[in-house]
């Protein structure tokens, strides 16, 4: 039920650098054709930096851990399921295809060996109705390093962070002190600051020997050029949150994502790729520092 792609099994085998990767950013936090483009395009960026992608999904049952852009494509086609830790076994077990989250994309990395994970923003405590996801409970238990731009700031941020500390999860700041919010630069929570990636890498391998169990957070600024206003972007949530009555658990992040893409008139979509682009030099950058 769990196949390793060559080239990802190879690199683990001879401990070169592996950055897992997430499929439903792909198949439900981007639009079609964008996503098969982010897809090709971070997959070259892994490579350039002289590591190797691992996507991670699940294809009619099977969990394919190193997807190859024909798998994608299927998967894309499926219309998948969006799964986290939690509904894997079902999705697995009744053979379908679905794209895996945060949580479930680092427990399946984790399994692998693989220790390194970039994504765009992990999920969080969302305003109003209680809905938590089940990022922050995955990271409490598996060591992994992932890193984000932070969470969106549609969710509650504050509240994001206790539940950060609740759950025991370590996030440090890459050259900031202040958590970034996504698309929107910094927030004004404060986090632990680190000035490098060999200082990440040291603080993952501490935490290991010291038998601390759960991931490491890095969160990282998207690049100042690419911020968008969080002024602009408090405006589109609350025409969205007006539309919201009928949409629940997994539809909200999705619906909340194409939303603020059409009310940006495609900003939020550039933006959101320029994080991931960005995240994904950083994971490679850290994933090399571990070798030593
Ligand atoms: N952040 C994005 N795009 C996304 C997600 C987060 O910019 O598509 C996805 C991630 O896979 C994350 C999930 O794990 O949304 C969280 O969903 P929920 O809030 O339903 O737990
Ligand atoms: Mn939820």
């Amino acid at each position: 039920m769990l196949e390793i792609s060559q080239i990802v099994s190879e690199a683990l085998k001879n401990n070169k650098p592996v950055v897992a990767l997430e499929s439903t950013v792909l198949a439900h936090g981007l639009p079609y054709p964008e996503n098969l483009k982010v897809f090709r395009r971070l997959e070259e960026l892994v490579k350039d930096n002289n590591c190797v992608p691992a996507t991670i999904g699940v294809l009619k049952g099977k969990v394919k851990i190193g997807m190859s852009e024909e798998e994608v494509v299927e998967l894309i086609k499926d219309n998948p399921i969006k799964v986290g830790t939690r509904e894997l076994p079902y999705a697995v077990s009744l053979k379908k295809s679905a794209a895996t989250t945060v949580s479930s994309t680092a427990r399946l990395a984790s399994f692998a060996n693989i220790k390194v994970f970039a994504t765009g923003g992990i999920g969080g405590v969302h305003r109003g109705e209680w809905d938590v996801s089940q990022d922050i409970m995955e990271l409490s238990n598996t060591n992994i390093i992932v890193v984000s731009a932070g969470c969106k700031s549609i969710l509650d941020i504050r509240r994001t962070l206790e539940f950060l500390e609740t759950f025991q999860v370590l996030t440090l700041g890459y050259k900031t002190e202040y958590f970034p919010i996504f698309y929107n630069g910094l927030s004004d929570e404060r986090i632990y600051k680190v000035e490098s990636t060999k200082e990440i890498a040291k603080i993952f391998v501490t935490k290991e020997s010291l038998g601390i169990k759960g991931a490491i957070l890095v969160a990282n600024p998207i690049p100042k050029v690419y911020e968008i206003d969080n002024d602009e972007i408090e405006r589109y949530i609350e025409i969205i949150e007006k539309e919201m009555e009928n949409v629940k658990g997994k539809e909200v992040t999705p619906y909340i994502l194409k939303r603020l893409v059409e009310l940006s008139n495609g900003r939020t979509l550039e933006s959101n790729i320029k994080l991931l682009e960005n995240n994904v030099e950083l994971a490679c950058k850290i994933a090399q520092s571990l070798e030593w």
